[in-house]
């Protein structure tokens, strides 16, 4: 005998197949109401090391992260190997090289596999393993494993140091001039030592303090006085773009740049992103529900991924470091956007488990579907 009488799975369904498509046409309208913001993705949180010492120096763009510590003076890439201790600043590249500085054997260039010894104090390594800093004289230089040491020299004062250099084998940094002030440099294989102050246009008003960071595009970012202020600023072709987010700041700097253009600038008070030519105060970028009483940024990659140190708010009180990385709140496959094969993975699970769950509230629902609509686009 036939009998047809609906199951309660059937008739869960049926009304799971109501309710979204409610749902469907409720997301429908306010997806197309939905904003588009520049910068659709938002930061999401890992911690990467629990020592309250640990100080991240470096981060390449794998992510790895050259740290070492105040306290105990170990060295160690975070996603990489231990490099040993008693000593300091932890610089690190693409293929996982390191210059970091041993109390007993001085500055050593880590290779992946042993360490060389480095004649200088080293602040930065490309990725074809030139490293930059200064000689302990003092003065900007930079080595390499087969090229050896060059000089790069000063602006006419005794001092200088190399904080960055790009692969193409330009390096920005600090030096005194000849009047005691402190400028930045630029200095190339060709073009020797110059004050940054000199790439200006005539009619700038600025004076030029420090150079920070150079990308592969020749950008350089750093801080300079302008308008009786200190203001981060953005080189780029010569040309000079103040990047202080707000006349209401009392000082700002530019901290790093990387390949894509997208700037991490320091204030008084908060972390900024300069991205795609638009400002975002670092906090308001942060994920729902995600809060630090404390924040300190210390350096981006070129996947805009950066690494920090602080307290959550929901934390114990104790100093942590951090990755913090760009996602898009919909992205249910984890391919780095929110699109149809995102809708398609939730729709699949509607009213039927969690696989779409992005509220965390273990359903997969009408809230999620919303979240999924509003992030549409992101990431693409
Ligand atoms: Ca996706
Ligand atoms: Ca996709
Ligand atoms: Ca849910
Ligand atoms: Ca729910």
């Amino acid at each position: 005998m036939l009998c047809l009488r609906p199951t309660a799975t059937t008739i869960r369904s049926i009304s799971a197949m109501k309710r979204l498509t409610h749902a469907i046409a409720a997301a429908v309208v306010t997806f197309g109401q939905a904003p588009t913001a520049a910068m659709d993705q938002v930061y999401d949180v890992t911690i990467i090391d629990d020592d309250p010492n640990a100080i991240p120096d470096s981060m390449n763009n794998v992510p790895q992260v050259g740290f070492s510590t105040s306290h105990s003076y170990s060295v160690w890439i975070w996603n990489g190997p231990y490099l040993g201790v008693r000593g300091w600043g932890c610089y690190v590249n693409d293929l996982g090289h390191a210059v970091w500085y041993n109390y007993y054997e001085g500055t050593l260039f880590w290779d992946g596999s042993q360490n060389t010894s480095v004649p200088l104090w080293g602040r930065c390594i490309n990725n074809h393993d030139v490293i930059g800093g200064s000689t302990f004289d003092g003065v900007a230089a930079i080595w390499h494993p087969v090229g050896g040491l060059h000089f790069i020299g000063t602006l006419g004062g005794e001092r200088s140091e190399a904080r960055a250099i790009s692969d193409h084998g330009v390096v920005v940094g600090t030096s005194e001039t000849a009047g005691g002030a402190d400028h930045p440099f630029i200095w190339d294989n060709v073009a020797g030592i110059q004050d940054l102050n000199d790439h200006l246009p005539p009619d700038s008003d600025w004076t030029l303090i420090e150079a920070a960071d150079i990308n592969a595009s020749g950008d350089i970012v750093g801080k300079g006085v302008h308008e009786g202020t200190t203001h981060a600023f953005l080189l780029r072709d010569d040309e000079i773009i103040s990047l202080h987010p707000d006349p209401g700041l009392g000082s700002s700097a530019g901290l790093a740049i990387n390949d894509s253009g997208t700037v991490l600038i320091d204030t008084d008070r908060e972390y900024y992103l300069y991205l795609d030519n638009v400002m975002y105060r670092f906090d308001h970028l942060l994920k729902p529900g995600v809060e630090f009483d404390s924040l300190s940024l210390r350096y981006l990659n070129d996947h805009n991924e950066i690494v920090g140190t602080g307290e959550l708010a929901d934390g114990d009180g104790q100093r942590q470091a951090f990755l913090l990385t760009p996602i898009c709140l919909g992205d249910l496959d984890g391919d780095g956007d929110t699109d149809q094969g995102d809708l398609g993975i939730l729709l699949g699970y509607y009213d039927y488990g969690d696989g779409g769950d992005l509220d965390g509230d273990g359903d997969t629902d009408q809230a999620d579907l919303g979240i999924l609509l509003a992030d549409y686009g992101c990431g693409t």
